[in-house]
C-alpha cells in the first residue's frame, strides 16, 4: 500500500477522523520530529559540500516552527507530550537516528522517503479538507508549495548519489515504517 493511501490519510482528508487518532498521531509524530531534529542536525555535518549543508541547516528554522505548533496545539488539547512512545514510533525514530552510521547516501535516502511520504500524504489530505478544517495548520505545514519545493530539492541531491541495494533497502524501510506508523496512529499501540 502507498502510505498515500492509508485508512488514517483518507479519514483525515474526508473529515471522518476521529479526534482520538489525531491526538494519538500528535503525541507520537512529535516525538518522531524531536528525533528528526537531531537526525537533520547529523546530517548537516555528513553533507559532502556547502550547497547541501546549506540546504540541509536551512531546514531547521521551520523544523522550530513546526515543533511550536505541535505544542501549542498539544496545550490546547490536554496532551502530555512526554508520554512514552509507542514502539513504532520509537522504533522509526531510532532507525532515523542510527542512519548517518550507515554514511551520506543512505542517511540522505532516509531524510527524502521521510518527507516525501509526509508530502504526498498530506498533499492528499489538502486537495479535500477546506481551510477552516482543526487540522489545517499541519495540514498546510507539509502540503504548503514551500515544503514542496524542500522536497524537490531533496529529491535533486538523491538524483547525485550511485544506486545501491543500500539505499534501495533504507528507502523500502522509510516507506515500510510509513505504514505502520499510520497503522499505530490509526488504531492506537500498547506496549504490553
Ligand atoms: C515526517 C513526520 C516529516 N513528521 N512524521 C513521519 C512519521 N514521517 C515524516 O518530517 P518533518 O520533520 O515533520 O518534516
Amino acid at each position: 500500500m502507498d502510505p498515500a493511501d492509508h485508512p488514517f490519510v483518507r479519514a483525515a482528508a474526508d473529515g471522518t477522523l476521529p479526534p482520538e487518532a489525531f491526538d494519538r498521531w500528535l503525541v507520537e509524530d512529535h516525538h518522531f520530529v524531536v528525533g528528526f531534529r537531531r537526525f537533520l542536525a547529523r546530517l548537516v555535518e555528513l553533507a559532502p559540500d556547502e550547497a547541501a549543508r546549506d540546504l540541509l541547516a536551512g531546514a531547521q528554522v521551520p523544523l522550530q516552527a513546526e515543533l511550536d505548533l505541535f505544542r501549542a496545539e498539544a496545550e490546547k488539547r490536554g496532551l502530555d507530550l512526554t508520554a512514552e512512545p509507542g514502539p513504532t514510533t520509537l522504533g522509526y525514530t531510532s532507525f532515523l537516528l542510527a542512519a548517518p552510521a550507515d554514511g551520506w547516501p543512505v542517511a540522505l535516502t532516509v531524510l527524502y522517503g521521510a518527507e516525501k511520504a509526509y508530502f504526498d500524504a498530506w498533499s492528499v489530505v489538502r486537495t479535500q479538507a477546506e481551510a477552516s478544517s482543526p487540522y489545517w495548520s499541519f495540514i498546510d505545514n507539509w502540503s504548503s508549495p514551500a515544503f514542496g519545493a524542500w522536497v524537490d530539492d531533496l529529491a535533486q541531491l538523491v538524483a547525485t548519489l550511485a544506486p545501491s541495494p543500500e539505499v534501495d533497502r533504507a528507502f523500502h524501510r522509510v516507506v515500510r515504517f510509513e505504514l505502520r506508523f499510520w497503522d499505530a496512529v490509526h488504531r492506537g499501540e500498547e506496549w504490553s
